[in-house]
């Protein structure tokens, strides 16, 4: 009975409470990172600095309660403790998918979050409540009355806790700059930031940044944007005349594969193909095949691959571009095709319009048209995950390609393939793999059945007559499985996956189809990424692409620069492969431990990045202006009715 109340009173002093709440707290943290999180702890200090970093944090922002007055600071606690606990939580359940933490400009893709639904949930597991404990137990223990009222505190309480909690962060911060100096300006890699200062140290860090950035633009002037083209001009590289016009006149169809990684071309699974119609592609004489072909995309995903395909610059290193920067001037691809005889531009995507922002984003592309969910037959059986069925989907698209003033430029976006893979039990027609990663497993089946929904399009159109003058790009727009699923992907692959390796499973397969002799087709080993496509596609259309502002560089030429920007600062060539601060071989796929000259590389893909992100944090294509070029006015363009003859 004694020790009781003995305990009754220690939990009963302020200054003991408040370590046992902070101690409660940084314990569950620190619990978190070892399930969760994969941060790739290197050295012992590393290890000691991912221990620490969630106390100058807890302490920060407890000692709020402080200021509360006796009876209420319990409850202050809670709400805290609950808060902190949530943002924890969110990015946990953000990992498991993305393998990335949350951000500012995340979060206010908000738009997104009630479509959501299956992906999500598939990420939420019941033992996660666990996740709350330390809330839990406080509440229980007030509820018991064996935590009580506390006792009022002078000021001095809040000003030493707020003291102890930036002398705490000092310390840890410049432990973390002795590991890996400028950590704060340098990094775009938000698993190091978490790594060295912890998940609510990097948010405040996130918080602080975005709104920095957002006044990037207001200083920005055209002075900006001649210093972007004069440094694009030392990197131009001339067209291959072998290409150049190749489908000059021809329509353009532009079909992003959903999650289409480049290991499934060829694969096979148990002695099946499960992409049989795209194999047979990088095997056809009228189509060009990439092999070395990496998606750069970020947390914007399949809008992400969009960004970079149409606007050949980078998407932005934290958030959507699609989300955030939608009230920027592009010139996109379609209004440069616009601009260049095309009659007619159109996404189409069986998905809502509010999606990524599509709907203002595309205006600002100058897309003429979007055919969103609105313009198909979303029926109960027909649609399941992300929205329409890519079969359907693709049956439904045909009548209105067909109705296009030629030539056109259409994108259509599919979507079957998309985590967690589920499908209807009469579209399968692979067995799932079989490593115990049911997603992963899963992954294949609709992966076959993408491959049967292109067959089928390309079917359908040579039954419409288009496809006899249509040039067919196809992009896989992003990774599928991401790096948490390293053990069965290992399966899957037959060998051990090292961040090289994990590097190359971020290939995507690249489908150039050209009809007719115009083009010798097969497989081209080039190094190249999403960046690169719009100024490949536009010269193939015979346009001239020299002035305009476009970071990559056309795969066909062969004065290219096979270097490959990844948006966290992480590349690949044809010899070597940067990847979190390390060297590979791309010859042996080993480390490279020895000194070795590769300041052209690295400076390369820092101008890339840096000069990318100028544009569009400062919106400097507004000051863009080309001569005899038309900027399409977003006023003008209505996606709520089809209008099909928008011509000028
Ligand atoms: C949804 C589709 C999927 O419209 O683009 O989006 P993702 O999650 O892959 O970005
Ligand atoms: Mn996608």
């Amino acid at each position: 009975m004694k020790s009781i109340i003995d305990n009754k009173n220690l939990l009963n002093r302020p200054f003991i409470l408040f370590s046992l709440i902070v101690i409660a707290f940084w314990i569950k943290t620190y619990t978190v990172y070892q399930i969760e999180f994969s941060l790739g702890i290197e050295n012992g200090l590393q290890q000691f600095l991912l221990f620490i970093n969630p106390v100058s944090s807890t302490v920060f922002f407890l000692s709020f309660a402080l200021l509360a007055k006796g009876k209420n600071r319990n409850f202050v606690y809670i709400v805290i403790m609950f808060i902190l606990s949530l943002v924890l939580y969110g990015n946990v359940v953000y990992y498991r998918f993305f393998n990335d933490f949350v951000t500012m400009p995340v979060l206010l893709q908000t738009q997104n979050f009630g479509q959501l639904g299956g992906s999500a949930l598939a990420l939420i597991k019941p033992f996660d409540i666990l996740y709350f404990l330390d809330v839990i137990v406080l509440i229980a223990l007030i509820w018991l009355k064996i935590v009580r009222p506390q006792m009022e505190l002078p000021r001095r309480a809040f000003i030493a806790g707020l003291s102890a909690a930036i002398l705490i962060f000092t310390g840890n911060l410049a432990l973390a700059e002795s590991d890996r100096p400028q950590l704060l300006t340098r990094t775009f890699d938000r698993n190091y930031l978490v790594k060295y200062l912890g998940v609510h140290n990097f948010t405040i860090y996130d918080i602080i940044q975005s709104s920095m950035s957002a006044s990037q633009r207001v200083a920005a002037d055209s002075n900006d944007i001649t210093e972007v083209r004069n440094y694009l001009e030392t990197s131009y590289v001339k067209p291959n005349e072998k290409y150049l016009g190749a489908a000059e006149g021809m329509n353009v169809i532009y079909i992003s594969m959903e999650s289409l990684q480049n290991f499934i071309i060829n694969y096979k699974l148990n002695g099946q193909e499960v992409t049989p119609f795209l194999n047979s592609l990088t095997r056809d004489k009228n189509t060009l095949y990439f092999n070395n072909f990496f998606h750069q995309t970020g947390q914007g995903k399949t809008s992400d691959a969009e960004f970079l395909m149409e606007n050949s610059m980078f998407p932005l290193p934290k958030g959507s571009a699609f989300t955030v920067k939608a009230t920027n001037t592009y010139q996109g691809l379609p209004e440069i095709l616009k601009n260049n005889g095309f009659n007619y531009t159109a996404a189409l995507h069986g998905n809502s319009k509010t999606f990524w922002n599509r709907e203002n984003m595309y205006k600002a592309l100058g897309y003429d048209m979007f055919y969103d969910s609105a313009y198909y037959n979303m029926t109960e059986e027909n649609t399941l995950n992300y929205g329409l069925e890519d079969k359907p989907f693709f049956k439904e698209s045909i009548p209105y390609l067909k109705d296009m003033p030629q030539p056109f430029y259409a994108k259509l976006i599919t979507l079957s393939n998309h985590f967690p893979y589920p499908l209807d039990k009469e579209d399968q027609t692979i067995e799932p793999a079989t490593t115990g990663d049911k997603t992963v497993d899963r992954y294949f089946q609709t992966a076959r059945y993408l491959d049967e929904s292109l067959e089928q399009f390309f079917n359908d159109l040579k039954a419409s007559g288009l496809y006899d003058n249509t040039m067919i790009v196809m992009y896989g727009d992003h990774y599928g499985n991401s790096e948490n699923r390293k053990p069965a992907m290992e399966k899957v692959l037959g060998k051990k996956i090292t961040p090289y390796e994990q590097q190359q499973l971020q290939k995507v397969p690249l489908f150039i189809h050209v009809p007719g002799e115009k083009i010798q087709g097969g497989i081209k080993s080039t190094y190249g990424g999403q960046v690169d496509v719009r100024p490949t596609v536009l010269r193939l259309l015979g346009i001239d692409n020299s002035e305009y502002i476009e970071f990559g560089s056309d795969l066909l030429s062969t004065e290219r620069r096979q270097i490959v920007p990844f948006i966290n600062g992480d590349f690949v060539t044809p010899d070597q492969a940067f990847i979190d601060g390390r060297l590979y071989s791309s010859l042996t796929g080993e480390r490279i431990t020895e000194e070795i000259e590769n300041k052209y590389y690295s400076d390369f893909v820092k101008n890339q990045l840096d000069f990318s992100n100028k544009v569009v944090y400062g919106d400097l294509l507004r000051f863009y202006e080309l001569k005899g070029f038309q900027r399409v006015e977003r006023s003008t363009l209505d996606y709520s009715q089809e209008k099909r003859y928008n011509k000028p």
